[in-house]
């Protein structure tokens, strides 16, 4: 197998919070200094629609229509990142879901914290799987 076949690609959203918060680049910045690659990176509002399809797996949730709301509150970065387990090392990267427990030197760890909202605003997204990575970048990507 070269190298080529092997690599993998995952999605990563800096969320409204992060770019009302001057995050992106620290993002970025993270995201690269580990090493991986940007593949496309752009600023955008996410409709609803779109968004209700990348939460799908929420739906019903007591949260979903918070989390689609303040996910559609302000521009997101949407970024494709490519590397051998880039997915896995994202998710490390990102730290865990609530920002008060995350580890100290994930991005959620040294930079969120709990707003006191019904929904958690924790920066970042990162693909979780090869499928949601898949489903995912097609969904916000079309193009790649
Ligand atoms: P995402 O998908 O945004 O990278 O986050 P996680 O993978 O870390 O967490 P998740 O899928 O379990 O949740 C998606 C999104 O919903 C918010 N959320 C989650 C929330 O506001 N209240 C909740 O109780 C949960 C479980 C946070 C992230």
């Amino acid at each position: 197998m070269t190298d080529a076949q092997q690599t993998e690609r995952t999605l990563i959203l800096v969320k409204p919070d992060g770019i009302r918060r001057g995050l992106a680049g620290e993002v970025l910045r993270r995201v690269e200094a580990k090493g991986y690659l940007l593949v496309a990176v752009d600023l955008r509002t996410a409709t609803t629609e779109l968004l209700e399809e990348h939460y799908a797996e929420h739906a019903g949730k007591p949260f979903f229509d918070s989390l689609v709301e303040f996910m559609a509150s302000g521009p997101v970065l949407a970024v494709v990142a490519e590397g051998n387990r880039v997915i896995e090392g994202f998710r490390v990267l990102a730290g865990t879901t609530e920002p008060t427990t995350a580890a100290p030197g994930s991005i959620r760890g040294d930079l969120g914290r709990d707003w006191g909202l019904g929904v958690t605003h924790n920066l970042v997204h990162g693909s979780d799987s090869p499928e949601s990575a898949a489903r995912e970048i097609a969904l916000w990507f079309p193009v790649l």
